[in-house]
């Protein structure tokens, strides 16, 4: 059962808390430009998800993306610089909170447009297969995505060329405040993935370890050319869609119900329940990943912002070409 990364589980789960708590007051406090999705309550599905994949894999996501990338490797300091939009930050300040990537772990970014991750992952997946590697690729996306033609397009071509691709949905029941029965024709949407002709399985995404499970089953499949899976974890968020919106628009008892099943205290409870570990080290985890965020924080407050010139670096592999296209001139 993996019982030897149960506790590795619990603390990357714990880094995400405190990052995004911490983010949350940084923002509420007047110290962060932009917008903030939190996926507090979500953390399940970013933690399993990524301990399945090897950090040479390949892994896009979405607009509420913090988890996700932390879980797959980006340091906590540069994704908080990041959103402070210092030079420090994973992406020198160009892509803040929705647009966190770090390619030296595989992150192809988080990604301001809904299921506009999906193709970025499934190119990556082709690239896989063209150039014989035993990598895999894996999108995260919403529920609020299902619907939409990047992702079946994804799934399409992903079947069609028998891809190592992973679709991982993060069921969180609501796209905006919109609910799930008022946005997807059938609720059951993994008869959508048998309908490509691969296989979809639902999981309960408030599990660490039956997501860990469900998608490591996946990733060596795909790596051993076997193809994609469709795979929907089932969760909650526990704030409103973004920091701006209090989230009352949900029904209370829905909400407690949901933070009663918050996968943080169950996997804490499953791992004291199997003597992995005592109250006083978890606490201990605690504890140094709120220390590692504080420090995080003093290190971006301290940071330079960028200079006006470096706002076209980076973002062109050859740079000279880069300049020129901006300023209309062909290769
Ligand atoms: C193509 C596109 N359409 C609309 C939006 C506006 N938008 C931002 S988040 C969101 C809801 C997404 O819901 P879901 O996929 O369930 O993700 P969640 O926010 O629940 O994590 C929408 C419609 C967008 N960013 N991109
Ligand atoms: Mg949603």
């Amino acid at each position: 059962m993996h019982q030897d990364r149960w506790i590795d589980f619990y603390r990357t789960m714990t880094r995400i808390r405190a990052f995004e708590r911490t983010a949350r007051e940084v923002y509420t406090a007047g110290k962060l430009p932009g917008f903030l999705h939190l996926s507090i309550g979500q953390e399940a599905i970013a933690t399993g998800a990524c301990a399945a994949l090897r950090s040479d894999d390949f892994m896009a996501s979405t607009h509420r993306g913090h988890g996700d990338t932390i879980a797959k490797g980006v340091s906590v300091e540069s994704a908080m610089a990041e959103l402070y939009g210092r030079v420090t930050g994973s992406c020198r300040a160009k892509g803040g909170s929705m647009h966190i990537a770090d390619f030296s772990q595989g992150i192809l970014g988080a990604n301001g447009i809904i299921a506009a991750g999906v193709p970025i992952a499934v190119g990556a997946a082709l690239s896989c297969k063209l150039r014989k590697t035993d990598q895999v690729a894996l999108a995260f996306f919403g529920d609020g995505a299902t619907g939409s033609g990047p992702l079946h397009e994804g799934m399409n071509m992903s079947m069609l060329w028998q891809l190592p691709m992973i679709f991982v949905r993060q069921n969180n029941r609501y796209a905006e405040s919109t609910p799930l029965v008022e946005h997807t024709g059938i609720v059951d949407v993994v008869q959508w993935a048998c309908g490509y002709g691969m296989p979809g399985i639902r999981v309960d995404g408030n599990d660490v370890v039956e997501v860990y499970n469900t998608v490591y089953t996946a990733v060596e499949r795909a790596r051993m050319g076997g193809g994609p899976t469709f795979i929907d974890c089932e969760t909650y968020r526990h704030y409103g869609h973004n920091i701006g919106d209090p989230g009352t628009g949900r029904p209370k008892d829905e909400v407690e119900a949901w933070k009663a099943r918050d996968p943080l205290e169950r996997h804490r409870e499953r791992i004291l329940a199997a003597g992995l570990a005592t109250e006083a080290d978890l606490d201990t985890i605690d504890a140094e990943e709120q220390a590692r965020m504080d420090a995080a924080v003093a290190a971006a407050e301290a940071a330079p912002k960028p200079e006006l010139h470096e706002a076209l670096e980076g973002l062109y592999v050859d740079e000279q070409l880069g300049k020129q296209a901006l300023q209309g001139v062909r290769p």
